[in-house]
């Protein structure tokens, strides 16, 4: 018999991959959403998997809401993947963050106690943890020192998950997962800004684009990736914790360069600071400014992972590079700007 899997935040960018994915492997797929005017399924779509999955309404701020749902679906396991998961807007919403990011993660660890211990449970945490780094590359064993109040409430739910697992022997996993990307990412995160406003600018309909720090550093892989990760994790005998990561830093600006070479710009960094600027070699316009209102309060200046025990005890790889990754969201972008096809 199939196995059923609620995936909470299905029409978020990892939910869109994971669907996919547990569909090709004979999963029922339940997708949770939480209610807003309309089904958001722009991302489901694009991938053509929007009648595939089944819909529920649910919301990680109502308990009853999410016990209700776990009682009728009965899922073999849960992937919670729905959260607050912007960085910069948890400065402005820091409660709002921690009652979703945080305690609903808590609300669907009781309903799993309460209605059946058996299911297995995937939590979404993060590389943002680990925030003012104290030992590089991060590993599951490096201390966590969060910088945001997104990371913190991350952090919360990290420690639930390994409580439920220590205390309630629930098999819970947490996926410490670094940053990535395809062309599904929200457009706010600085990667698909860039490929998104870049084709933009090639296309002209802006002149040019802004961005915060550049010289910040990431671990950038590939979303389509990552979510075979996750499945490993409720497959292994033991749940634990995992890093998915590429264990490479790139910068900001290095990912703007490729991105703009791939979209058929040469650009040259001139300026310093405030003052810097992106300049097209070829013609000699200016297509990227900073502007600080995208700086942050307190910044996370370089993240890198090792994926060492996810390669080790799961048997997982990351098959895409970051030229790659790149390429393939410019081109996207491209196509999309040249339509105006704004899907998502
Ligand atoms: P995403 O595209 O922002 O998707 C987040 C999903 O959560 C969306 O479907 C959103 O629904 C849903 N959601 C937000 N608030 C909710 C609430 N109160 N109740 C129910 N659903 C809610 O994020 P992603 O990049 O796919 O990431 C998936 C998960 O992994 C997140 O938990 C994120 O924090 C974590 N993570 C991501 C990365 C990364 O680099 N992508 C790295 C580490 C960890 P709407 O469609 O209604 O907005
Ligand atoms: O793309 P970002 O907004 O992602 P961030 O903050 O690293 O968070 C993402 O990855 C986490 C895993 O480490 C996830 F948990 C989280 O849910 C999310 O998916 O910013 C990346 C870097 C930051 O240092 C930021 O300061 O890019 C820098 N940046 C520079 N200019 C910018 C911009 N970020 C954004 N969003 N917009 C800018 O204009």
């Amino acid at each position: 018999m199939s196995k059923t899997a609620l995936i909470t935040g299905v029409s978020g960018q990892d939910g869109a991959y994971l669907a996919r994915f547990l569909l090709e492997l004979g999963y029922r797929v339940v997708g949770s959403q939480r209610r807003s005017s309309s089904l958001n399924t722009a991302r489901l779509a694009y991938l053509g998997i929007e009648k595939d999955v089944e819909y529920v309404d649910m919301d990680l701020v109502e308990i009853t809401n999410v016990m209700r749902v776990v009682e009728e679906f009965e899922p073999d396991e849960i992937y919670n993947l729905a959260a607050q998961s912007f960085v910069g807007l948890s400065f402005e919403q820091p409660i709002y963050t921690a009652d979703v990011d945080g305690l609903g993660v808590t609300r669907l660890l009781e309903s799993i106690r309460v209605i059946n211990s058996k299911i297995k449970f995937y939590q979404a945490s993060t590389s943002e943890m680990f925030g003012s780094v104290e030992q590089t590359p991060q590993t599951e064993n490096t201390p966590f020192f969060p910088r945001n109040p997104y990371g913190i409430a991350k952090l919360y739910a990290h420690w639930m998950t390994t409580n439920y697992r220590e205390t309630h022997g629930i098999h819970a996993c947490s996926g410490i997962l670094f940053n990535h990307e395809s062309p599904l990412r929200g457009r706010e995160f600085v990667t698909r800004k860039i490929t998104s406003q870049l084709a933009m600018v090639k296309h002209g309909h802006q002149d040019y684009m802004s961005l915060g720090n550049i010289d910040a550093k990431r671990d950038w892989g590939f979303a389509g990736d990552y979510v075979t990760g996750m499945w490993r994790m409720l497959q292994s005998e033991k749940p634990g914790s995992y890093v998915l990561a590429t264990g490479e830093a790139k910068s900001v600006r290095d990912f703007a360069q490729v991105a703009a070479l791939e979209l058929g710009f040469d650009v040259v960094w001139v300026g310093n600071g405030v003052d810097e600027r992106g300049v097209d070699r070829k013609t000699n316009r200016t297509i990227i400014t900073i502007d600080p209102k995208y700086y942050r309060p307190i910044v996370v200046e370089s993240l890198v992972g090792s994926p060492l025990k996810a390669e080790m005890e799961l048997g997982w790889t990351r098959k895409v590079g970051f030229a790659e990754l790149v390429g393939a969201m410019a081109r996207s972008d491209d196509k999309q700007a040249q339509d105006r096809s704004l899907a998502f």
